[in-house]
Order: C-alpha cells, then structure tokens, then sequence
C-alpha cells in the first residue's frame, strides 16, 4: 500500500489532496509554515521544516514513506532541491508536481527578468505606482526604489512594517479572480506590475487583469532547478503512484 508525502502549499497540492483523500490513500501534506492559517486540507497536515535535505530524508525512512510528491510553488526551489536529494538518498521514488510557465500573448507588455535583484533594478526611474504582487518575503528589497508608491499584497498582516516609504497593504490570500484583481489596479491606479511567473491558475488574475488594463509587468523567471521527474497534472501523478505502486518500486 503507498504511503505518500505531499510537499504542497499550492493550489494543485490541494487538489491532488482531495483526490488521494477521495482514493483513501495514505498521505500526509507538508507546510512550511509560513502563514498563521494555512488551507484545511482533507488529508493529515504536518507543519515545519525537515532539517535539510539529511532531515527529509530521515522523515521519509522513519514514516515509511513509499512515494514523495513534490507540489510545492516553482520559486520554493531549496525544498525542491531538497527532495531531488532525499528521495535519492532513500530511495523513494520523487515525482513533481508543477505549472507551466506563464507565456507572453501578442499586445502583452512584459519585461522578463532572472530574480528579485534584477526586478527591483528594472523599476529604476521616475516614481510610478507599482503593484508588487509579491508576498511578504522579498519585499524589503525594494527599498532601493524608494521613490515609487507600492502597492502590497500579504497573505498576513505583517509583524514588522514593510521598509518602504510610501505604500498600501492589502490582506488577502489567494485564488484570486481577475475582477477582483482589475478593480484593485483600478482603484490604487497601478501603472505597473510586478510578479513571479509562478504558473497555475491561482496567482494567474493579476496577469489577465493587467492584460485587461494595457498595464506592463515585470515578470520574475523562475529559479532553475535539477532534473526530475515533472507533471502537470494531478491525474498523472495518480497513473504514477498506481504504475509505481503494480512496480512494487
Ligand atoms: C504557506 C498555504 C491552495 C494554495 C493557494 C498557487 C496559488 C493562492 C497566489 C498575488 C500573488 C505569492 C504567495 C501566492 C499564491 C496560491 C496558493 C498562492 C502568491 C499559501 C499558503 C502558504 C503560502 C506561502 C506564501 C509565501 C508567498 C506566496 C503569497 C495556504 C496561501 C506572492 C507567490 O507571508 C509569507 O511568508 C508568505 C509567503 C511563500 C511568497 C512570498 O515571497 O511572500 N505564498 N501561500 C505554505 C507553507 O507554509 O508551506 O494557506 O494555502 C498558498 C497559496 N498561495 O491550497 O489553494 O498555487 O500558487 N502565494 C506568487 O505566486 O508570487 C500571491 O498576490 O497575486
Ligand atoms: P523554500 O525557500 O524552497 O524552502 C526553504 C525551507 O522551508 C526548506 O528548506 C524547508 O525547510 C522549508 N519548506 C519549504 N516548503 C516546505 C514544505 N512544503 N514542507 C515543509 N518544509 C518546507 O520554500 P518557500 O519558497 O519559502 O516556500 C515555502 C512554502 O510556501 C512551500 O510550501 C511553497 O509551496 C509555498 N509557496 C511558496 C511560494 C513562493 O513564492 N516561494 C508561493 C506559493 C506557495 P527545511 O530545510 O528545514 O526542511
């Protein structure tokens, strides 16, 4: 019988969860903990980090774990790193659960930069109106562009105030919905937009509301990660812990 550990945290990691739940599977999904109050799943949660890749690894033996997913977001590249190393050093079979990629259509106006460090560059300038729609954890990177008032998207109230100047802070988790994204820029009236190209359809409103608005966006790639095994689809990831599971691997 499988025993399945769901490194989750993202919209497909809860949508596999409810499938496994409705299959009866053992499974058990990760947070990190990042937030005060994260999804309520319909499979066993365990909250906190490992210890390394050396402490995943021994979780993964010491839980008798038979099959490892890897669902987390694409820009949580250490705890991907850390399971491509793991489950190696386990032997547990690892597959990953990711989004493609968000791609440009005709009219869209994207600057595409390589991190944090290049987007904060890239709002060198006169002062705009910038929407990050980054999250708490890199914000205070641009304080090196003070001159601009931004616009901020939390899933928590923050505990020590953003280093930034002039800026709003909205409180709010997603999925979002491109309405309720379009009135927002509308509201503060964004000029710019900065975001990671985290794929998927639960960060993907701000992006089609941009669109909506003819707004430019500054659009963080991806960190690059080792090789693995890679879907997109919660339903191949079944066909493998079943194809896996008839293996015996
Ligand atoms: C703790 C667990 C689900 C998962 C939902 C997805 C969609 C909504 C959109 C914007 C962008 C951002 C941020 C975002 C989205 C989903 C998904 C996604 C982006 C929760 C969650 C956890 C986190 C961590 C949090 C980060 C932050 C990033 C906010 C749960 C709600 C900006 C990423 O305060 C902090 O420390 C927050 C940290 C990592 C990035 C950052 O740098 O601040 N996600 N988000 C996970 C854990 O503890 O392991 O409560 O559900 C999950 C979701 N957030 O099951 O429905 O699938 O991506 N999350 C980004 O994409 O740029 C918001 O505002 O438009
Ligand atoms: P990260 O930088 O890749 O990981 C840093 C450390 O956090 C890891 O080494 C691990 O600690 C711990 N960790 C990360 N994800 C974990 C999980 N699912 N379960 C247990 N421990 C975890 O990760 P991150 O970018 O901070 O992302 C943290 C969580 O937020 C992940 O679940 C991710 O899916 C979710 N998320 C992130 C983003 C984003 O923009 N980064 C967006 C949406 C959701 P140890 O080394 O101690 O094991």
């Amino acid at each position: 019988m499988p025993n399945i550990l769901v490194l989750g945290g993202t919209t497909e990691a809860s949508a596999l969860a409810a499938v496994l739940a409705a299959r009866g599977d053992a499974a058990v999904l990760s947070y990190a903990g990042r937030v005060a109050s994260p999804k309520v799943q319909q499979i066993p949660v365990r909250i906190g980090g490992f210890g390394g890749a050396a402490g995943l690894a021994g979780y993964l033996r010491s839980h008798a774990i038979t099959h490892l997913v890897d669902a987390t977001h694409p820009f949580a590249a250490q705890m991907s790193a850390n399971a491509i190393a793991a489950a190696d050093d386990a032997g547990v079979p690892l597959i990953a659960l990711t989004r493609p990629a968000w791609t440009p259509i005709a009219g869209d106006r994207w600057t595409c930069v390589r991190d944090i460090g290049a987007a904060v560059a890239a709002l060198a300038g006169p002062p705009r109106r910038v929407m990050l729609a980054l999250g708490r954890m890199h914000v205070d990177a641009f304080a090196a562009q003070p001159q601009h008032t931004y616009l901020l998207r939390f899933v928590d109230a923050p505990v020590k105030a953003p280093e930034l100047p002039q800026y709003s802070l909205v409180v709010d988790r997603g999925p979002f919905d491109v309405a309720g994204d379009q009135h927002l820029l509308q509201a503060h009236d964004i000029e710019i937009v900065v975001c990671k190209n985290a794929g998927g359809v639960g960060a993907v409103a701000k992006v089609a509301a941009a669109r909506a608005l003819g707004l430019p966006m500054i659009m963080i790639d991806r960190p690059a990660l080792p090789a693995r095994r890679e879907v997109h689809a919660v339903a191949d990831v079944v066909r493998w812990l079943d194809h896996e599971a008839d293996r015996g691997v």
